[in-house]
């Protein structure tokens, strides 16, 4: 029996990271490595569920101890981010749009990081590159992964490249993009059944800004207001994962993509809280910053915190 290369996204993974796993183990497979198998390092969100369900493709199987496996990394390149008990030597691969994270490997492998909306887009290239024909099924996945990163074209992480690609995934899927789109988001933005951990824990990234550990997430809504009720547990949320996990901060991006904008909620000691409201020129007021034009933790929320911190 060979061993399988599990081709998997990060932690609390999102529609990208999962449908980038199942789409690129796809192509591997196409490409004569039947090893490649898609995983996920979490359970999946509302989101991604209604995708998969959507274009009719199984659920990948849930890995959450890397002990002795082989993987390719896709959406996400910092280990603090990985699936547990990941060896970096077994790494085979990466795929990813991201920063690179101070990884250190010992050998060359393969990685391709490019700076455009969402990993889906670089995988449909890779077909084209590789002429390898694109089923419906995978376009679906791989436009879907790409109008959810990008926030229906509205982030500005969003490149010329995504909507071309979404053009071409659309046809070949025959969906109308942005009445799937739509729908999407209302997948996204049903937080009705969600417990406050659900959503702090929906879409958590960790990050060590100069030696600040911290954690990052996001909710995106179509409505402020249906996160008000939750706040306070929400916000009980924070602390306590801010105490489990022993970091000096927790933030929480409340982003309302109809209005573009952001409310940052934030726990953490005193010097992350002067850090943080160095990043975003502001002051604390009941534990956030609320900041129009924010809609992307990867380009307006991690950089300005990292300068902040810097020594
Ligand atoms: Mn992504």
């Amino acid at each position: 029996m060979t061993e399988n290369i599990y081709v998997i996204g990060h932690k609390s993974p999102d529609t990208d990271s999962v449908t980038s796993a199942i789409t690129y183990a796809n192509l591997k497979n196409a490409l004569g490595m039947s090893e490649a198998k898609p995983a996920v390092a979490g359970d999946l969100n509302g989101e991604t569920k209604f995708v998969l369900d959507y274009f009719k493709v199984p659920y990948p199987e849930k890995l959450t101890d890397a002990t002795g496996k082989k993987v390719i990394l896709v959406d996400h390149n910092e280990m603090a981010q990985a699936v547990d008990k990941l060896d970096t030597e077994n790494i085979v691969e990466i795929v990813d749009h991201h920063k690179i994270g101070g990884l250190s490997i010992g050998k060359p492998i393969f990685i391709l990081c490019e700076p455009v909306g969402a990993t889906g887009g670089i995988i449909a290239n890779l077909y084209e590159q590789n002429k390898k024909e694109i089923s419906k099924q995978m376009a679906g996945l791989m436009m879907a992964s790409i109008l959810s990163d990008t926030v229906l074209f509205k982030s500005p992480t969003c490149t010329p490249r995504d909507k071309t690609a979404v053009e071409k995934l659309a046809k070949i899927a025959g969906v109308d993009p942005m009445k799937f789109g739509m729908e999407l988001l209302k997948a996204k933005s049903d937080i009705s059944s969600k417990s406050a951990k659900d959503i702090l824990m929906g879409d958590f990234k960790k990050f060590d800004f100069s030696g600040t550990k911290s954690g990052v997430g996001q909710i995106e809504v179509m409505d402020l207001k249906d996160l008000e009720p939750k706040r306070a547990a929400i916000l009980d949320e924070m602390n306590k994962m801010k105490d489990a996990e022993k970091l000096d901060m927790v933030v929480l991006m409340l982003t309302d993509v109809m209005k573009e904008a952001s409310d940052i909620l934030f726990v953490g000691n005193a010097s992350a809280a002067a850090g943080f409201e160095k990043a975003f020129g502001g002051k604390l007021a009941n534990n956030s910053i609320y900041k129009e034009k924010i809609l992307s933790r990867k380009k307006q929320v991690i950089p300005p915190l990292e300068g902040a911190f810097k020594k």
